[in-house]
């Protein structure tokens, strides 16, 4: 899990230098497919559950599972890239929102904060507590920030499956009891955005859009529990962080 953690770090930072005005999204797709076919890997999302790319690259408004297209990103843009690598039979995956170009200072805002209430919900796992705690977390912050929390897509198990059973919500949901292990792994991915939370689906059913048509923004690492408390593991080898060297403060 570790290495395959590394490798989804790896290919965001490979990926991050193409995310400029002009680059299509089906651009990126072919970087990110090549970089972990590069690595020994497999896209996981490629033919999963017929997803038909080996990224999802989730624009502006898009919340999630945008599908690259040939659409020029334009200056002003964000847009989130959500990279799994399956490899030597385990998934990472990971996802950072980047800016393109120059960016409205509430979309930078909007993405700063995201990042931030992702590891107030990282900081939140512990052994012996409930999964809930990590929603609770995310929520209070993105509250505090007046931003929305997205409800239907979640943080999810995953090692040898791409997606577990296992749920970690990103808002306050008391329903949410299984009590954190050593040993687990699963993502936390927060989706928050400047206006009401609240989605639709576009023709394709894949692609998940605010319905007010505010911008949204994700971060998403997979972690594994500790006797202490958490280890990422979509961080390069160094300890590094895709989101802190290519897009926030790290104090953000
Ligand atoms: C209606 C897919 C299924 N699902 C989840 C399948 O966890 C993910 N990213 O962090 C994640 C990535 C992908 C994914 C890529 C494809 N799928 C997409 C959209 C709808 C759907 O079921
Ligand atoms: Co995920």
């Amino acid at each position: 899990m570790r290495r395959a953690g590394r490798a989804a770090a790896e290919i965001l930072f490979e990926v991050a230098p193409h995310v400029t005005p002009g680059v299509t999204t089906d651009r990126l797709d072919e970087v990110v497919h090549e970089a972990t076919i590069a690595r020994g890997g497999y896209p996981s999302p490629l033919n999963y559950r017929s997803y038909p790319k080996s990224v999802c690259t989730s624009v502006n408004e898009v919340i999630c599972h945008g599908i690259p297209d040939s659409r020029p990103l334009v200056d002003g843009d964000i847009v989130n890239v959500d990279v799994t690598i399956y490899l030597d039979g385990v998934h990472g995956d990971s996802s950072v929102t980047f800016p393109v170009g120059e960016i409205d200072p509430n979309d930078r805002r909007l993405i700063e904060q995201t990042y931030v209430a992702m590891n107030e919900g990282i900081s939140a796992v512990v052994p012996d507590r409930p999964v809930n705690s990590i929603g609770r977390a995310i929520e209070r912050h993105a509250r505090r920030h007046g931003l929305g929390v997205v409800r239907e897509f979640i943080g999810h198990g995953i090692g040898t499956e791409f997606h577990s059973g296992l749920q970690i919500p990103h808002y306050h949901d008391p329903r949410a009891r299984t009590i954190m292990e050593t040993g687990m792994t699963f993502t936390v991915e927060p989706m928050l955005t400047l206006g009401d939370p609240a989605c639709a689906l576009w023709d394709d059913d894949w692609t998940a859009v605010t319905l007010d048509g505010c911008r949204t923004a994700q971060f998403e690492h997979t972690i594994l529990v500790v006797d202490d408390g958490v280890e990422l593991l979509t961080v390069l080898d160094d300890g590094t962080v895709p989101a802190e060297a290519l897009v926030v403060e790290a104090s953000a």
